[in-house]
């Protein structure tokens, strides 16, 4: 059974097509910086984007025609499911992540959802045998059904959060059946609105203790894939606990789970937050917890979550230098959390979206690749800090000052000389380097 039935495999042409349904830089056996493309990239798609997005706003109802109009139920799902291999393969993307709710309706009773759940998740396994493509991910939904409302494992109610435990349970287990290499916790509505009704002391220490009794359970199924946590600011509560990675890794090490839980990033949460993509994914990195990668991109005019597909270049560029430096995503990858607009309502939109964004972090890749091969950045970041390397600052760096020591040394030094940042001849440096690969 086929979905997609006016697109077939898209390839790579080179630079020089016009084709809107091939590739311009995403050749997946390019070899870049001993990888190839495919690997480095390991793109993924979204299934509650690309599979069971509507295009629905809050002004009105959905817009998008898809294969399986019609269609209601497990029947959907199961069309769904089968859509959702079809379309990687065409797409060469080598993994998708699921939402339970995503890939299967809810049923009466929880355990009517676990056996609808089964039901799907055995369509997808069987599928799944006869592909290539893999599960990146696994998550549960803790935020669409109106029992949610305060909430899940830092609601008021305890019988919310035991629900939403059992859910987090049967969506682990799910992911492992699939082999999922990693699992993600995205805070839903994890947060709060007004501090007049909320305990956060005890809503803290609850969000922990869950965390904790999933990375228990997860050994107990001996899922061997990495566990993160997906920060975002706010949307939809106004306070999201998860904020951004500097408070999640504040919360982990006070809770003693940070050797547990790396982060996934999302481009549109990090602006959210105030800071760039590259910040969150850099401070990431340095901490040794990027795991993957949300990718899209937010509208600088917009104050929430558009989740656009990522083609800013410079964004790419600057994501992909963070990613090699890391020495890629290891389990993880770049799953586009995107949709497209409302107004691209055709299935063939999905094809020239993720096509757009594909293309736009393979040029990233190149670009930040060369940026490496070239030194220009690194070597100039290296001598900026050369003071730190002989004298007074190889004392500091090696621990050997106090304030003392430090104020001897000023004492006599009065002749400070600074050197300029030069962040306009850098920022040329990266244009140069995005116009010539
Ligand atoms: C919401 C968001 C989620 C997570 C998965 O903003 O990004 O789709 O990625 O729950
Ligand atoms: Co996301």
């Amino acid at each position: 059974m086929a979905f997609f039935n006016e697109v077939s495999k898209i390839r790579y042409e080179g630079k020089e097509s016009r084709n809107p349904l091939a590739f311009k830089y995403y050749n997946p056996e390019e070899v870049i910086n001993g990888k190839t493309m495919k690997e480095y990239l390991r793109f993924s798609v979204a299934f509650w984007h690309t599979l069971t997005g509507s295009g629905s706003d809050p002004f009105g109802s959905g817009t998008m025609q898809r294969p399986w109009d019609g269609k209601a139920g497990i029947e959907l799902a199961k069309e769904r499911a089968l859509a959702m291999f079809e379309f990687c393969e065409k797409l060469d993307i080598p993994f998708f992540c699921f939402h339970d709710r995503d890939v299967a309706p809810e049923g009466e009773t929880l355990a009517e959802t676990n056996q609808i759940l089964d039901e799907i998740i055995a369509v997808i396994a069987e599928r799944k045998k006869s592909s290539d493509v893999k599960i990146l991910w696994g998550t549960a939904n803790l935020f669409s059904n109106p029992r949610f409302v305060h909430g899940a494992a830092t609601s008021c109610n305890a019988d919310v959060y035991a629900y939403a435990a059992a859910q987090v349970k049967k969506a682990m287990e799910a992911t492992a059946a699939l082999g999922g290499e990693n699992y993600v916790f995205w805070g839903g509505r994890e947060g709060y609105e007004t501090l007049l009704n909320t305990d956060m002391q005890l809503e803290s220490d609850n969000f922990a203790r869950f965390l904790q009794m999933a990375v228990d359970y997860a050994k107990e199924i001996g899922f061997k894939g990495q566990l993160l946590i997906e920060p975002k600011p706010k949307e939809p509560t106004k306070h999201q606990y998860d904020f951004d990675v500097a408070t999640v890794m504040g919360f982990l090490r006070k809770y003693g789970l940070e050797s547990y839980f790396k982060m996934n990033i999302e481009a549109n949460h990090a602006t959210l937050a105030g800071h760039s993509f590259q910040h969150e994914l850099h401070l990431a990195r340095i901490n040794g917890v990027l795991g993957s990668v949300d990718a899209n991109q937010g509208d600088a005019l917009l104050g929430w979550d558009t989740d656009q597909f990522p083609t800013n270049l410079y964004d790419t560029t600057l994501a992909m230098y963070e990613i090699i430096k890391n020495g890629g995503l290891h389990s993880g990858g770049l799953n586009f959390d995107a949709k497209p607009r409302r107004g691209s309502f055709e299935p063939i939109d999905l094809f020239y979206s993720h096509i757009a964004g594909m293309d736009a972090f393979a040029k990233g890749l190149k670009v930040a690749a060369k940026l490496l091969e070239t030194g220009d950045l690194e070597n100039f970041i290296n001598e900026r800090y050369g003071s730190f390397r002989y004298g007074i600052g190889k004392d500091i760096v090696e621990g050997k000052t106090d304030f003392k020591s430090l104020e001897q040394y000023a004492l006599k030094n009065d002749r400070i000389i600074n050197a300029s940042g030069r962040q306009e001849m850098l920022e040329a440096i990266l244009n140069r380097c995005i116009l010539e690969v």
